[in-house]
């Protein structure tokens, strides 16, 4: 019989974004027999990797550690280009997954959702798109991406603008050239640092307006060869095991010796070497004090500053350069264009004539005006604005959904306050709605593919039980909620991170509360904790089971 003759709703699941996580979910649903509809704005598939086609867009994830394992044909057909692929090459790999399984059929693009409402006496989801269709389903997957929801400067004018304008996360699809323009670039995060380089080589004039200086380190990123693919491939088996037990999902873990048990010598070895290593290696790949006592941060931190002064010719510049925060406070930046030798580093191009470093700190941008920027001492005119200026993380493509759970609750107004969750999975009052890189969970600012994929399969194991309505709702016992969001907070507040204003705590958005807003736990621990929940009948959870006569026949005979 058809499951959905009973469930009374047009599908099982709904799943919200088509990027690396919704394509796995999907996967994973529609092999347990489950009918899937996936709701994507875009007009392809690939999420952050459709969206962020701005020059430079690059992983700062080793490419062989961030693609899917669960596809051993494509893992032997699949080579990759460099170490750490570009935004070209990612939005192909994502599509050439979607059509070797067959994915994109069960996927409607340019379908942006604008409502989610829980029918209380059916205990199911009705979702509203735009354009306008209207879905049903017993359950939904938010996997909107943790880094989808773009935010521009809070200065009056933006609209005022003559010339080109484009934020990097909505980068058109046709290319942009820089090639005798003024730019102004404003922002000097992970996005910033990768677009700058790319748009000095070209551009006429760059004005770099920057609010706050980041720790930046060399990607080192290389072209793969057949050999280092043969190489690559042959660790498959070994690697995702070992990825699984890291910190973060990344190739690199920190160390359990800490500095204080090195002679200062061998320090000294130890941070050229990593320096020189490819990534993350001198983020995520240090000894694990350097990212948790302050003073062992601090030595590290005066290394990389002297590298900083070591490329900017003039002093004065390199200082604005040299952030005051502890190196890892804010996520790390790497420059990406530094290899093979083309010697555009981010930090050269503030050796070049065409460029000028602004800190708007100190001299803020007051408005948007037709020619250009208004800042407090000057108008700074120009041709195109790239606004690198991030996101609203975790929370905001959540909150730009009209989501009404029990009672009509809307999630934006449950979380005024900054969100609260369980597990980083799941909201109480919004029953059968289930996260992956939502707010308090794993892969936030992680290797995502990996940090993902056992949350993935545990959310599918659980939306398959609701489907087959064995529990017609499923949502968090507040406790356990209030549990978890008190404790994912506490660990955020006492961690080296905390002593920068970022994404993470939410208060780079104006009028935000600072609340941390990401999950700081390692992998393994978070994989255990959700393994417990489940071996333990779902604890933390209340189950709201179904009679026998409400579950689809084929089930309750
Ligand atoms: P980030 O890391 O949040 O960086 C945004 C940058 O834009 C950062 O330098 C901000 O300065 C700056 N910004 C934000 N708002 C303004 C205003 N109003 N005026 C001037 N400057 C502003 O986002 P990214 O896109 O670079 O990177 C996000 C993640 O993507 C990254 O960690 C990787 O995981 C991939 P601030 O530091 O807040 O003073």
């Amino acid at each position: 019989m058809d499951l959905n003759q009973t469930a009374g709703s047009d599908y099982d699941v709904l799943v919200v974004g088509a990027g690396s996580a919704g394509l796995y979910g999907l996967h994973l649903l529609r092999e347990k027999g489950l009918r899937v509809r996936v709701l994507e704005q875009g007009s392809g598939v690939g999420g952050a990797w459709y969206w962020n086609r701005y020059p430079g867009a690059r992983l700062h994830s080793e490419s062989h550690s961030y693609q899917f394992f669960f596809d051993p044909e494509l893992l032997e057909e699949w080579d990759w280009s460099e170490l750490f692929a570009g935004q070209p090459e990612l939005e192909r790999y994502f599509n050439r997954v979607a059509d070797k399984h067959d994915l994109k059929k069960d996927i409607d693009l340019d379908t942006r959702v604008v409502s989610m409402t829980f029918d209380e006496g059916a205990d199911i989801w009705t979702v509203r798109t735009d354009p306008e269709r209207t879905y049903t389903a017993r359950v939904v997957i938010s996997a909107t991406g943790p880094l989808s929801a773009p935010i521009y400067p809070d200065v009056p004018g933006l609209d005022t603008f003559v010339g080109e304008s484009f934020h990097t996360a909505r980068w058109p699809r046709e290319p942009v050239g820089f090639a005798g323009k003024r730019v102004i670039v404003i922002g000097t995060g992970s996005t910033g640092v990768q677009i700058i380089p790319q748009v000095a080589k070209e551009a006429a004039h760059l004005t770099v307006l920057m609010r706050t200086p980041n720790w930046v380190v060399p990607l080192n990123n290389r072209v793969l060869d057949v050999h280092d693919m043969a190489s690559i491939r042959a660790g498959y088996p070994d690697l995702r095991k070992y990825l699984a037990t890291t910190f973060g999902g990344f190739l690199h873990n920190p160390g359990s010796r800490p500095t204080t048990t090195y002679a200062p010598g061998e320090l000294k070895e130890l941070y050229e070497t990593a320096w020189q290593g490819a990534g993350f290696t001198k983020y995520f790949g240090m000894p694990y004090d350097v990212l948790a006592d302050e003073t062992a941060n601090r030595h590290f931190a005066d290394f990389v500053a002297g590298k900083i002064r070591a490329r900017v010719n003039d002093p004065q510049v390199a200082e604005l350069l040299i952030p005051d925060h502890p190196f890892g406070a804010k996520p790390v930046d790497c420059e990406s264009a530094v290899y093979q030798g083309d010697g555009f580093g981010y930090y050269e191009v503030f050796n070049q004539d065409n460029v000028d470093l602004v800190r708007i700190s100190v001299n803020p941008i007051l408005e948007i005006v037709a020619e250009g920027v208004r800042l407090a001492d000057r108008v700074v005119e120009a041709d195109l604005i790239v606004y690198a200026t991030g996101f609203e993380a975790f929370v905001g493509s959540l909150n730009r959904i009209d989501i009404r759970g029990v009672g009509g609750m809307a999630l934006r107004d449950r979380w005024a306050d900054g969100p609260e969750t369980y597990l980083g999975i799941a909201v109480s009052g919004f029953p059968n709605l289930f996260m992956i890189g939502g707010p308090h969970g794993k892969g936030g600012h992680d290797n995502s593919t990996r940090c993902a994929e056992v949350p993935l399969q545990w959310i599918a194991d659980l939306a398959e039980k609701v489907a087959r309505q064995e529990y017609r709702r499923v949502e968090p016992d507040p406790a356990a909620e209030r549990d978890w969001t008190d404790n994912v907070i506490a660990a955020g507040n006492a961690n080296l991170m905390s002593k920068a204003k970022s994404f993470l705590y939410g208060d780079n958005v104006p009028g935000r509360p600072r609340r941390y807003v990401a999950y700081i736990g390692a992998l393994p621990a978070f994989v255990d904790r959700l393994r417990q929940v489940e071996a333990d009948g779902y604890a933390g959870f209340v189950l709201t089971e179904s009679g026998p006569e409400s579950r689809p026949k084929s089930l309750s005979e």
